[in-house]
Order: C-alpha cells, then structure tokens, then sequence
C-alpha cells in the first residue's frame, strides 16, 4: 500500500481526519495557537504542522512548555491575556486526556493529536489518537498531507521523530506496521541516514554498542538540544545556555534546515549536521555538555547492585543525586549487563533525588518479564494519594520502560524511596514464594497485578 492510500485508508477508518482538514484548510486565513511536547518527537511535529501554516498563509503561536501534561490553567491564562484571537488549539504529543474537554469552554475546536496509550478520551475535542505503533512527528505529516503536499524537509524531520520516539528501530529492521508505507516511500532517498556506520553509538544503542546509523546519532542531537521532554538543560554552567529555551532553540533550528534538503541528503557526519545548524556554535556547545554529562552519569552507574532475582529476572537498582541523563545512561548499562549475563532478563530500577527540590524514578528492561508500567502506575498512584497531590506526582509507561516523577519541590526522599523498596520487596517475596509454590491462585494474580508478568 502507497503512503498516500494509507492515509486515505485513516481518513476512512477516523472520519475526525476530515473535521482536522477543514480546521487546517487555507480557505480563509486562520490564526492557530499549538501546543506540542518538549521532545524531539513533539518538536517535529510542531516544526513540520507549522512549515504548513505558514504556506497556507495562517498565524500561529507555537507553545512548548515543560510539562507532558498540558495543564489547562496555563492555556486559560493564556487565552485570557492575549484575548479572543485563536480559531483553534492544536495539542501535539501531550496525552490524551478527558481533562482537555474543559478548554472547549474557552476556545473551540481543540484537536488532540496524540499516540500515547489512553485509559479515557476526551470527548469533546476532535481527537486523532489511531490504533498501531506511530508517533506524532508522522501524525502530523500525514495531516499536512491531507491539505497540502509534503516536502523533503519534512519527510526528515517524520523520521528523526519517529527514531527518537523508539517508534522504528531501523538498525534491527524494526518497522511497525502503521509506519511502514511512509518508511517503504522515503527509505532509498535517506540511505545516507539508514545505513549501519561504525562511530559513536548513541542511548539507542543498548542491545549492542558497534554500530549505529546516522539517523541515531541526529536524533540524540536533538534529543540533547530540546532537553528531550525531561529538561536536561545547561543553563547551570553556561551564560548563554541560561538565557534562551534550548526547546525552542530546537524547534528554530528544524524550521532553520528549510533551503538545506540536498546538504542533508548529502550528509555522511554528525558533524556535518552541527555545521549545518544556523547556531551551530551553541548546538555545539550543548552537544558537549550532553556528552561530558552521558560520561559522568556512566561513571555514576558503576554503583548499580544486584538487588535480587525475581523469577527468570535479575533486578538491579542505582539510586543518585542530581544524576544526569538517567533513564538514558540507565539504558545503556542495563543492557551491558544483560549480555554480560547471556542476554538474561534484567531490569534496572533508578532512584534519583533532585537537590533543587523533586525526584524521580525510572524503570527500564530487557526482555518482557516484569511489567514496569504497572510498577510505575502502582507507586506513583499510591504517592499521589498520600501526599494528595495528583498533578504534582505524575508515572505511568509500558511493559519495558516507565517513569514516576515527583514535582513537588519541598519534598524528602524518605517516603517515596520507602514505598518503591516496599514495592520491590513485596514482588521479591511473592518470587520467592511463587518457587517454593507457596501460592495459591488468588495470590497469583495479585503478584501479576503487582508487576510479576511471567506468571501470566
Ligand atoms: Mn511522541
């Protein structure tokens, strides 16, 4: 199937396709306010809706705040600043969340293009949220395609999105479904981008370390430039860096490569695309800091233990301060273990305090066995009642990664890291139990809920 007939296939399957085009129609001039996500994907997707608006002739404002949620307090303070002037919202990459309906009541139409997993959508905005494995950076791409033609440029910047979501996985031939008509129409034209280079290997590198593609190693550009939708910024050490949104900086510099398609196809080096960048000095700069951080948070790591063996799994746990790039750096060395241990299923539990106030928990994996995601929903539901404070504890992911983030500055670890060894030690025990078959079926279903998937 063509790209083309693939999103005519969507337009059928989502009829909601057609109300989006008629909002993005250059019928009459429109003013368009957007709010996207702080990570490459996010950014993408911004860059590429707003290269249409401007060829469409609309106004827009482009919106991208640190948060994943987007809080409707922060859009309604808005709307009452700059007045009566949006015909329409636009919330990118943001989740889907029945909260959105609210802001109906102060701007309309709100259109919610979003990929993650949803527990309930909201029902009054003109949702886009497609079954199968995509990411907003394509989301938006096949709706400019709608109204309009697509260009190079966007077609890259589709791409960049789509590997830094972990979306296509193009070193391991990993290509889902949804993506694969837009992959199969643009694949020969970035060969320059899609085959294995033995160079630095990027955080996507985890399963091996000896090559990479160029598309990893730009899309960890990007992720360092935008401070990929966890705010690792440099303003601490660097004048400059203090004084501008390196988010936004990311989403001028997408917009800045219009003119530069054919270098960009002609690209061999990640240097080449530094010296590509319209501000390729600070690009530089935060690219060094990323590294010199990756460096140090690696170092770091070497603390990592093995906390205990749960079933089939090996559990290991670090715990930190103020540690860089974690979930990344924790990626990495999670997967060096797990060859270390002939591929064996290993998860790595990440505890970190924030001295600025907050902290933050990560899981990662190789191989399904634990559920993470349920962990993550578990642990962060449980802090969020005891501290009543839902907006301020936020977790949630799937079967191999997942977060819970605390934001509440004035916070001590005390509790929160209590609840997470609680958690840890209760799945422990059930393990243990399991072996020495200790319980009966009611038990094991608990110990699934709880996280223990390879009982299912
Ligand atoms: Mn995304």
């Amino acid at each position: 199937m063509s790209y083309k007939e693939f999103i005519e296939q969507q337009r059928e399957e989502y009829p909601v396709l057609n109300e989006i085009a008629e909002v993005l129609s250059s019928d009459e001039k429109k003013n368009i306010l957007v709010y996207s996500h702080d990570d490459p994907d996010g950014v993408a997707a911004a860059a590429i809706l707003v290269r249409y608006l401007e060829r469409a002739g609309h106004d827009y404002q482009v919106e991208l705040p640190h948060t994943f949620e987007l809080e409707t307090d922060r859009v309604k303070g808005l709307l009452k600043e700059k007045g009566d002037q949006y015909d329409a919202i636009f919330i990118m990459d943001k989740g889907t969340l029945t909260q959105y309906d609210e802001l109906t009541e102060v701007i309309e139409p709100v259109v919610v293009i979003d990929h993650h997993y949803t527990a309930g959508e909201p029902e009054d905005c003109l949702l886009y949220n497609p079954d199968g494995a995509c990411c907003t950076g394509l989301q938006s791409h096949m709706l400019v395609n709608l109204v309009d033609e697509t260009s190079d440029l966007d077609d890259f910047l589709a791409l960049v999105a789509l590997r830094s979501d972990w979306t296509i996985m193009p070193l391991k031939g990993i290509i889902p479904d949804f993506v694969e008509p837009f992959y199969e129409e643009v694949k020969d034209e970035w060969q320059n981008l899609l085959k294995p280079i033995k160079s630095r290997p990027t955080w996507m590198e985890i399963d091996q370390r000896e090559e990479t593609l160029l598309l990893n190693q730009i899309s960890e550009l990007y992720f360092a430039v935008s401070g990929g939708g966890f705010q690792y910024f440099y303003g601490d050490r660097d004048e400059e860096l203090a004084q501008l949104d390196a988010t936004e900086l990311c989403f001028d510099e997408m917009l800045a490569l219009d003119g530069s398609e054919s270098a960009l196809k002609g690209l061999s080096t990640l240097e080449d695309m530094i010296a590509l960048s319209d501000r390729s000095d600070l690009v530089e700069r935060i690219f060094d800091y990323f590294k010199s951080d990756w460096e140090w948070s690696l170092e770091l790591f070497e603390s990592a233990f093995h906390y205990g063996q749960l079933g089939p799994v090996d559990l290991y746990l670090f715990t930190g301060e103020d540690t860089p790039l974690m979930p990344m750096v924790g990626s990495v060395k999670l997967g060096k273990i797990s060859r270390q241990h002939d591929d064996k299923p290993t998860v790595m539990v990440m505890a970190n305090n924030d001295s600025e106030g907050g902290g933050h928990f990560s899981f990662r994996a190789v191989g399904d066995k634990i559920h993470l995601g349920r962990i993550a929903d578990i642990l962060s539901n449980q802090l969020a009642e005891e501290y009543n404070a839902p907006d301020m504890i936020t977790g949630g992911g799937h079967a191999l990664a997942a977060e819970v983030k605390i934001f509440l500055e004035d916070i001590e670890m005390a509790i929160p890291v209590t609840r997470l060894i609680e958690h840890l030690n209760k799945l422990y025990e059930l393990a243990q139990a399991v072996e020495a078959g200790e319980l009966d079926e009611a038990e094991l279903e608990e110990a699934i809920e709880l996280g223990l998937s390879y009982l299912e």
